[in-house]
């Protein structure tokens, strides 16, 4: 198919609960929303579920919206694309940027799955009928506050629990959910916030039966993550140090951990995440679908990818009510008793709300085929 406009979409969203890491707070998103166009007049949305400050990852929504209109858009818009895999060639040059990748591949393939009229989640090649789906809860301001909170995803049907850790707020909030809950799947995730130097403190976890303990050590190691492994029976899971399914590869052989944590954007798109989860699931290593909070669009794909087979473990993929008062999604995305279903009709399987995207949008570019220029604005709300 021929790509003949590309739009770019900056969208602001504000969650119905703070999210606090071992890094920093946050109450509002700027993910982006990127729109592709055929010639015969079909579109695909993708999104860029990338944070605004560069304390998760080194991308930002301003480097994504660069990176994006500049280096990655301007090379497929004109062009005849028939595969994922042909049109990440079309940018491979450029190096890292992962989100931002992600963003323009994840539109194509919604794309794809709308023109060849099958489920985005078949043509990945997943065999589920529903995901298992979890929760992720940020550092409460105290242990009282926090067991309200599990206390409320629990009453709401999740099966499984990750709580955020970092130095300070670590064996004493688990200690307390593990007490309230003893028979509850249990994981946390530091989000790099340890050192080699805090391997007692990470050891005292081991008595806790959890699930996993997600990147405790730095977001770029491996070699150390592999040291801590050695000395605890509780699975290390990567996070932030997977970008490639080399990358995992490099990592399981290493044994610098037992899970690895699938996130499309962090790994550059579906297709990658793909790859990594067919290499674990060819060497029996579980696997399960992180978030980054995405809209519906990004939670989509995210629903589509969780349904591949190796996908044993309860993902990061909770329901749009979760997250935000109003999704951008005509029907919202909802986990019942921890399930949420994998559409079976044609593309994402959830049509975008132009009119609340629209409401929500900061600023929004659009450039078609022949071009060499993007336009402002009113541009991107054509037909
Ligand atoms: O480390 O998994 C993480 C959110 C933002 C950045 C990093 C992470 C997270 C989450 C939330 O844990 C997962 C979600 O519910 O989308
Ligand atoms: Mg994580």
């Amino acid at each position: 198919m021929r790509i003949t406009r590309v739009d770019l979409l900056h969208v602001r969203m504000t969650l119905v609960r703070g999210f606090e890491t071992s890094s920093h707070r946050k109450n509002d998103l700027n993910h982006l929303l990127i729109r592709v166009h055929d010639d015969a007049g079909h579109v695909g949305w993708g999104e860029c579920a990338v944070p605004t400050d560069p304390y998760y990852c080194p991308e930002t929504t301003e480097t994504a919206w660069s990176i994006l209109r500049d280096f990655m858009a301007p090379t497929v818009i004109g062009q005849e694309i028939d595969s994922p895999e042909e049109l990440l060639n079309h940018f491979a040059k450029v190096r890292g940027n992962n989100f931002a990748r992600s963003g323009l591949e994840m539109a194509y393939w919604a794309l794809l799955a709308t023109v060849a009229e099958q489920p985005l989640a078949r043509m990945l090649g997943a065999t589920r009928p529903a995901i298992t789906s979890g929760v992720s809860l940020g550092i409460e301001r105290d242990v009282a506050r926090l067991l309200d909170v599990v206390g409320e995803f629990v009453a709401q049907g999740y099966p499984r629990v990750k709580l955020k850790i970092a130095p300070g707020w670590d064996v004493l909030p688990v200690a307390a959910v593990r007490e309230r809950w003893p028979d509850l799947p249990l994981q946390v995730d530091a989000n790099s916030a340890y050192t080699l130097d805090h391997l007692s403190q990470i050891k005292e976890l081991d008595r806790f039966g959890l699930l996993m303990i997600e990147q405790p050590l730095g977001h770029d190691d491996i070699v150390d993550h592999a040291r801590i492994q050695a000395a605890l029976a509780t699975p290390i899971c990567l996070d932030e140090s997977i970008h490639t399914a080399e990358d995992a590869r490099k990592a399981l052989d290493l044994n610098a951990g037992r899970i690895i944590n699938i996130k499309t954007s962090r790994l550059g798109g579906l297709l990658e995440a793909k790859k990594t989860h067919d290499l674990c699931y060819a060497r029996g290593i579980p696997v399960w679908c992180g978030g980054m909070h995405e809209y519906g669009v990004g939670r989509a794909a995210n629903v589509a990818i969780a349904a591949l087979p190796g996908f044993t473990l309860p993902g990061d993929v909770s329901g749009s009510d979760k997250y935000y008062a109003r999704d951008i999604t005509t029907v919202p995305i909802l986990a019942t008793d921890g399930a949420i279903p994998v559409p079976t009709t044609p593309g994402l399987g959830y049509d975008v709300d132009e009119e609340y995207v629209r409401a929500q949008t900061v600023r929004a570019l659009s450039r078609s085929a022949g071009a060499d220029t993007w336009q402002d604005g009113d541009a991107a709300w054509a037909d």
